[in-house]
């Protein structure tokens, strides 16, 4: 009898685990503006009294729910006790405006403050920990990554994005998808000094003189829809931001094929670049822990 209640009871935590991943939908969260912005939220069982959080950011044509499906934080998420947020964006081809005065801005009611209202709403309805905010996203949302981190950087600790561009690539442009905007950004020719990078950073958050987020971003150089160079300019805008410069590249690291490109003391600034990899580059979700310190 015994072994076969207790395979019964593996059985039934296997399916409630399995039910327990899902998100689920907030809203009221507060003001979205006209940018339509969703959310849903995954939240661990057994919370902590004051969990961290991260939001994750999907790429153009993406949702929310298909990106909590295609990444793997959950069990990460339960385990360092942190709230996942899976917002959505439904204007553009689903990409997130990276390119509008409103959302390159501090409080300009734009994409960029619609996420922090969405930070501020679980830091306020579950007690988290408003100094352990991250960030994740690929694509286009590893784009609005870099111009959070530049409109917020008050409010982020730490980034990990993949496959996308520099905060600023695409200001002036009509949109942030391939056919809203000219892809000049996307095909790696907006090119500027680090110099020049930072400037433009500085002036999404004019007088701002603390930190910045500590910058992890990941590039496969055979990517060929936001093209390679734009690791290149990333690296350039952040490292002149944080004040660091490249130190040395560990090869097969963190894998076979990936470099880890290091800047200053490697806790600020680090690009990975994935040799023969293309624009799918997977998340890397124990890394991106890694880097924000849970491990
Ligand atoms: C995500 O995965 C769940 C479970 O496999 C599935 O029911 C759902 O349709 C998927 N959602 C999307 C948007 O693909
Ligand atoms: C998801 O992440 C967990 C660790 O949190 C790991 O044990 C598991 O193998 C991962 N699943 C996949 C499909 O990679
Ligand atoms: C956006 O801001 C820039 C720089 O201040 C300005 O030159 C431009 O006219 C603004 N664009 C719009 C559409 O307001
Ligand atoms: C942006 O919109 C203006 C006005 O509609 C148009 O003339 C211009 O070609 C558009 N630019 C792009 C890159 O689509
Ligand atoms: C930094 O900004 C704060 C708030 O605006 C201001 O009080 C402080 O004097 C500034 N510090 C420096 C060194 O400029
Ligand atoms: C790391 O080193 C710098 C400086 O020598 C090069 O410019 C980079 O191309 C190199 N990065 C990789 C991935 O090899």
């Amino acid at each position: 009898m015994l072994p076969i209640f207790s395979t019964i009871a593996t059985l039934l935590v296997g399916v409630s685990f399995t039910l327990a991943q899902t998100l689920q939908d907030v809203s009221d969260f507060g003001p979205v503006y006209d940018t339509g912005l969703t959310m849903e939220i995954y939240v661990p069982s057994d919370l902590p009294s004051s969990p961290a959080i991260l939001l994750a950011l999907h790429g153009c044509s993406g949702s929310g729910q298909l990106y909590f499906n295609a990444t793997n934080y959950t069990g990460l998420a339960d385990t360092h006790g942190v709230i996942l947020i899976y917002p959505s964006t439904h204007k553009d081809s689903n990409c997130w405006d990276s390119h509008s005065n409103k959302s390159l801005a501090h409080g300009g009611h734009g994409d960029t403050e619609v996420l922090i209202n969405m930070v501020d709403y679980i830091v306020d309805e579950y007690n988290a920990d408003a100094s352990r905010v991250f960030v994740v996203g690929t694509s286009s949302g590893c784009i609005i990554t870099n111009v959070l981190s530049a409109t917020y950087p008050d409010r982020i600790a730490a980034v990990s994005c993949y496959s996308g561009a520099a905060a600023g690539c695409l200001a002036g442009q009509n949109g942030s998808s391939l056919t809203s905007s000219d892809r000049e950004c996307s095909n790696g020719n907006v090119r500027k000094t680090g110099e020049e990078w930072a400037a433009q950073v500085h002036s999404m958050y004019p007088g701002y003189n603390g930190t910045y987020p500590r910058f992890l971003t990941w590039h496969g150089n055979a990517d060929t829809l936001v093209f390679y160079q734009n690791l290149i300019e990333e690296l350039k805008e952040w490292s002149t931001i944080q004040g660091v410069e490249f130190c040395k590249n560990e090869t097969d690291t963190p894998e076979k094929g990936y470099t880890r490109m290091v800047y200053g003391d490697g806790t600020k600034l680090v690009g990975i670049s994935a040799d023969g990899v293309g624009h799918g580059l997977p998340n890397h979700e124990e890394e991106d822990f890694k880097w924000f310190g849970f491990i």
